[in-house]
């Protein structure tokens, strides 16, 4: 069944615009109202995991000491988690008896044909590779594909992907349309490819271009989705210059549901249907089993090249176990498959969506600085016009992360510079046109009051934003830096929170 939820996006926006001459009170009334249609999760909770709270002193000392990077805060002294919506999802009762009955034998699990199955009947591919996780399949993708000198273009970079793609030698060159770089555009499909920039990249390195990357709904854009007519233009293009395509498929239903709301002549059709187009335009994907599907790990490499496949085969049993289990367990494999179908039921989508632009437009209704339109996966805070006085090499992103989660316990991630890293050839720090704090929700985890307590959270700290100053990196890791990565607070900000960590420890 197909749910009409939201406004189509253009409609939406002239509304919006002749809200905005109405006066603020008004728009903040009617926004609101449009925004906040009763809607209920197509679920009733069953098993409850106790979060604890702590006091504004204990988070002090927990940042200090997790070098004000969160991905090095103990998980215990969280309250809400929205650092990822990777691998943190609540399975269905369904999910867990799957464990259950997951078949552990080393080769030819049941379980395996099962996840086989769901995989080539959801997403349409013929040959399917289990990896333990996302970047397993990239590693596997990225070697067979790419030849030092490669060419890789993509709607906008991720970071492991990237990564891979410069492991095998190969060159990632940004496609994407340039409204993806302007947090303030509204442009409803800020994932799409262009196609100028893409021809232009192709011609002038003939022969070095062997594949697009693709990824539905751009994760470091904002949770951006492709519309089917600019996926369908690619295609046309790409096979004028023999280019594969490989999709990143890790939020692919939520780019469907993004096409079936928005798109012109969607809106009737289910997103499984979606999903089904969308990967049919392609010749194969990567996938984090970790989002869409619901699961806690998982993932695998689709294509449907034989040789391609089979080279893979090879691969797989070398880096990440057996062809038919790819480093899960036969429990996971039974997550995924179940999840796999979850993940495409339009109720479902409907839920998980319509909470992200809950809290999204609850931000945007006090004039918080936010990436629009809301994305799949999360909200981000635009941190340049959040602490317009912080400049970029003082990582105005990650000084925001450590001071929500002072604020409130709260857990973000800083999608900025820090995760864009160095370039690999000059050694320079990249300066990536977004400098972004990302709120990511899990499926099926949170709930609407929890969304409430982290927007007052957030509003709470940007009427405090004039005081909040940069952070400078003590160490760096060499390899995807942001995850290990510590921070100290530039002088004067040493300053004041010294005065608050001194106080706390004196009273310890
Ligand atoms: C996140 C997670 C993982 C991911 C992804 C896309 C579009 C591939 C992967 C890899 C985890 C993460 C990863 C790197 C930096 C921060 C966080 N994204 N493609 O939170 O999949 O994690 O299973 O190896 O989003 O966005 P996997």
């Amino acid at each position: 069944m197909v749910i009409p939820v939201l406004p189509s996006l253009a409609s939406w926006n002239s509304f919006r615009t002749r809200l905005s001459k109405s006066g603020p009170i008004l728009k903040g009334v009617l926004n609101t109202m449009l925004t906040r249609r009763s809607w209920a999760e197509p679920w009733k909770i069953k098993v409850v995991e106790p979060v604890r709270m702590t006091t504004r002193e204990y988070r002090l000392r927990a940042i200090r000491e997790a070098g004000y990077n969160t991905f090095l805060l103990r998980s215990e002294d969280v309250y809400i988690d929205l650092l990822t919506d990777s691998g943190t999802n609540a399975m269905s009762d369904r999910q867990w008896a799957g464990m259950m009955i997951g078949d552990e034998a080393y080769a030819g699990s049941r379980s395996f044909y099962r996840f086989e199955e769901a995989v080539q009947r959801v997403y349409g591919y013929r040959h399917v590779i289990p990896t333990h996780q996302g970047r397993g399949a990239e590693h596997i993708l990225s070697r067979i594909l790419i030849r030092p000198g490669d060419v890789i273009p993509g709607n906008m970079y991720f970071t492991t992907t990237r990564f891979h793609q410069e492991l095998a030698g190969g060159r990632f060159v940004d496609v994407v349309v340039p409204e993806a770089h302007d947090p303030a555009d509204e442009h409803p499909f800020k994932g799409n490819v262009d196609l100028d920039k893409l021809e232009s990249v192709v011609k002038s390195n003939s022969g070095k271009v062997r594949y697009v990357s693709l990824a539905g709904t751009v994760n470091m854009a904002g949770g951006q989705p492709f519309s089917l007519e600019n996926l369908r233009a690619v295609r046309l293009l790409t096979e004028r210059y023999g280019v594969k395509i490989i999709l990143d498929a890790t939020r692919v239903a939520e780019n469907a549901y993004f096409i079936q709301q928005r798109e012109p002549g969607q809106l009737s059709r289910p997103i499984a249907q979606i999903v089904k187009d969308v990967c049919a335009l392609t010749d194969g994907c990567t996938m984090s089993a970790k989002k869409d599907p619901i699961a806690n790990i998982g993932g695998f490499l689709a294509l449907n090249d034989e040789a391609i496949a089979e080279e893979a085969r090879n691969l797989v049993v070398v880096y990440e176990g057996l062809h038919t289990y790819g480093g899960m367990a036969g429990r996971d494999m039974e997550a995924v498959a179940i999840g796999i179908d979850e993940s495409v039921d339009d109720q479902h989508m409907h839920a998980r969506i319509g909470q992200v632009s809950y809290l999204g437009e609850k931000l945007i209704g006090w004039g918080v600085p936010v990436v629009r339109p809301i994305g799949g996966h999360g909200v981000f805070l635009d941190a340049r016009a959040f602490l317009p006085h912080v400049p970029q090499e003082q990582y105005p992103a990650q000084c925001l992360t450590a001071e929500i989660y002072v604020d409130s316990g709260v857990r973000s991630m800083e999608r900025g510079g820090v995760s864009a890293g160095r370039d690999p050839e000059t050694g320079e720090e990249r300066r990536p046109s977004l400098e972004l704090v990302r709120l990511t929700l899990p499926r099926r985890v949170y709930t609407q009051a929890h969304m409430d307590v982290t927007a007052e959270s957030v509003l709470s700290v940007y009427e405090q934003r004039q005081h909040i100053s940069g952070l400078k990196m003590v160490f760096e890791p060499r390899c995807l830096r942001f995850f290990q990565a510590r921070f100290e607070p530039l002088p004067g900000a040493e300053e004041r929170l010294d005065v608050q960590v001194r106080t706390v420890l004196e009273k310890a």
